[in-house]
C-alpha cells in the first residue's frame, strides 16, 4: 500500500506502482488525471478533502491584504467529485460523517476501478500543517 498527500493521483499512481495506492487530495487539486486511472484500469483510491474553497491562500490573502481581498479569486463551487469519478467510469462517494470513511473506503477498494471518496470538510478549515508556511506571517 503506497500512500500520497498532495501532488495528486499520478503521484500516488507513481508511488504506488502495480500494488494498491491511496492518494490524499483536496478540491483544488483534484484528478484532473482521473480519466487516466479510468483508462489504464489502475485502482488508485482517491480520498478529496473538499472545503469547497482554497483557504490555504485565502487566509494568506486575509493576512497580507485585509479582509477585503480575503475571497479574490479563491471560492470553488460545492463540486460533487464522487459523480464526477462515476461519470468517468470510477467508483464515487461523498462522506459527510467521520464514520462513514472507513466503509466508503473499503467499498472502493473492494469496487476495483480507480475510486474518490468526497469528504466534506469545514469551508472555514485547512490542514493546521500549512499555517507554518511563511506566507501566513
Ligand atoms: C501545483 C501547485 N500549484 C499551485 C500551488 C499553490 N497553492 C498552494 S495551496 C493552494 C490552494 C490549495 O487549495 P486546496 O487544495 O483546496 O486546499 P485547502 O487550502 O483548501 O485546504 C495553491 C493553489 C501549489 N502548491 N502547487
Ligand atoms: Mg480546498
Amino acid at each position: 500500500m503506497a500512500a500520497s498527500s498532495r501532488g495528486g493521483p499520478a503521484t500516488g499512481l507513481v508511488a504506488g506502482s502495480a500494488r494498491p495506492s491511496v492518494c490524499q487530495a483536496s478540491d483544488q487539486e483534484v484528478p484532473a488525471d482521473f480519466e487516466t486511472l479510468v483508462r489504464y484500469d489502475l485502482p488508485l483510491v482517491g480520498i478529496v478533502g473538499n472545503n469547497s474553497s482554497m483557504n490555504q491562500i485565502r487566509y494568506g490573502q486575509k493576512a497580507l491584504y485585509g479582509e477585503e481581498r480575503e475571497r479574490v479569486g479563491n471560492t470553488l463551487g460545492d463540486v460533487h467529485y464522487d459523480k464526477f469519478a462515476q461519470m468517468l467510469g470510477g467508483h464515487g462517494e461523498e462522506a459527510r460523517d467521520p464514520a462513514d470513511i472507513g466503509p466508503a473506503l473499503r467499498r472502493a477498494r473492494e469496487s476495483g476501478k480507480p475510486s474518490l471518496i468526497n469528504v466534506w470538510v469545514d469551508p472555514d478549515a485547512y490542514a493546521p500543517g500549512t499555517m507554518n508556511q511563511t506566507m501566513y506571517k
